[in-house]
């Protein structure tokens, strides 16, 4: 980190979705804070904040931080998209209403409540499944992604056929938001392949009866969106709806075969599983960042942003910032992580975090009532992202009741 002190802003030349930052990005997470409250990366000619006060500030501006011009590196004012934006992401007000109104209502708490029965039991069933294979597995294949790929694409509604593309796609999509670096590239053959049959999935046609997809489809037919917006809004489902709760539900169980005494206390306390998870995305912040686009000249910490300019937020960053959290870098399931931005913050917070929070609750209560400790059994591996904050393998060790 360099500071040039002839200039107010300061400076860094740190490539932040540099391979070596990306599989440990705490120490120049802190630099980045301890920089000022906002910082230019010159490698790639935009700006940065990591402390939780600005984060948190623009996120709640959607008026001077606008989505529309995209939540990646690329600029949409300069830039075509590799992809048509999306309606809820990549929209900001007035556009961003109508397709977010219908989503929320149909992700939300209330409605989930159908799910909630069928999900415990699924939970327990898979639990049951890989405890009686064994003591020792990974739990990020075994249970961080079956879980969610057991339920979710049900949920929705779509066919058997073709689910392995999901987290193919969204680990694609999400290395998108970055820069076109090896990330990037490597997923590029794909690319064609797997966004015809995630788009092949969203017509109504090809969506069962029931499930968000139906109901989407639905809510065309009510008026409350048009027959145009109705697949690109099933497309969001399927592009932010697994690799994320994968990575939420693998940082929670990573969080806990490290901390034995945590285990202790949710065991004591199974209803501290919903609290153990929004503090697993507070310390882990399964998507690192997002940008956001200044639609004006903003003054932020005093330095000034010109309109159109590209600003990376760290929210995983934020959620470590010792001026907002006390211990940031412990994970306490009796904290209070209520108000981090691991889902965001404003109009744009996770419309799907009722989905991601169902899933985690099933699962970690199938496990506490089952597995006494939990800890690790070889080392963790990184799976790198430039947007997402991933897991290849987490290694674990249980004794079961
Ligand atoms: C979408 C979308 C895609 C990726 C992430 C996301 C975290 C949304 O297509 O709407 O939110």
């Amino acid at each position: 980190m360099t500071t040039f002190a002839s200039s107010h802003v300061p400076v860094s030349h740190v490539d932040p979705f540099g391979l070596d930052i990306l599989e440990n990005p705490l120490p120049f997470q802190a630099d980045l804070r301890d920089a000022g409250p906002v910082v230019y990366l010159d490698r790639y000619d935009v700006f940065a904040m990591g402390r939780y006060e600005q984060v948190h500030a623009a996120l709640t501006d959607w008026q001077g931080f606008q989505s529309a011009a995209g939540v990646g590196l690329s600029n949409f004012r300069y830039e075509k998209p590799w992809r048509p934006p999306s309606l809820l992401l990549e929209a900001d007000p007035p556009y961003h209403d109508a397709p977010r109104a219908v989503l929320s209502k149909i992700l939300g708490p209330r409605a989930l409540q159908k799910l909630r029965a069928s999900w415990l039991a699924d939970a327990e069933a898979l639990v049951d499944q890989v405890l009686e294979a064994g003591t020792e597995f990974d739990a990020v294949t075994r249970l961080a992604a079956a879980f969610p790929l057991r339920v979710f694409p049900d949920a929705v509604g779509i066919h058997e056929t073709g689910r392995e593309n999901l987290l193919p796609y969204g680990d694609h999509l999400f290395n998108a938001f970055g820069p076109v670096n090896s990330l990037v590239e490597k997923g590029a053959p794909r690319v064609a392949e797997l966004s015809a049959w995630v788009n092949a999935q969203c017509t109504r046609e090809a969506l069962s009866e029931e499930g968000f997809g139906a109901q989407i489809w639905a809510a065309a037919d009510r008026g409350d969106i048009t027959y145009e917006q109705a697949p690109l809004i099933v497309r969001s489902l399927l592009s932010a709806g697994v690799d994320t709760t994968v990575n939420g539900l693998a940082a929670v169980l990573y969080a806990f075969a490290g901390h034995p005494d945590q285990w202790e206390r949710l065991r004591a306390n199974p209803m501290l599983a919903r609290t153990a998870f929004d503090e697993a995305v507070r310390w882990e912040s399964p998507v690192q960042t997002f940008f956001r686009t200044t639609t004006r000249d903003i003054e932020v910490g005093g330095v000034l942003i010109p309109d159109g300019r590209k600003i990376l937020m760290f929210l995983g960053a934020a959620n470590r910032d010792p001026r907002r959290w006390e211990n940031p870098d412990t994970f306490d399931v009796h904290r209070d992580p209520s108000g981090h931005v691991g889902f965001g913050m404003g109009i744009h917070q996770c419309v799907g975090q009722h989905v991601a929070r169902l899933e985690s609750e099933a699962l970690l209560t199938a496990l506490v009532t089952r597995v006494e400790t939990v800890e690790p059994a070889g080392p963790a591996q990184r799976h790198l992202n430039n947007t997402l904050r991933s897991w290849k393998s987490v290694p674990v060790r249980v004794i079961s009741n």
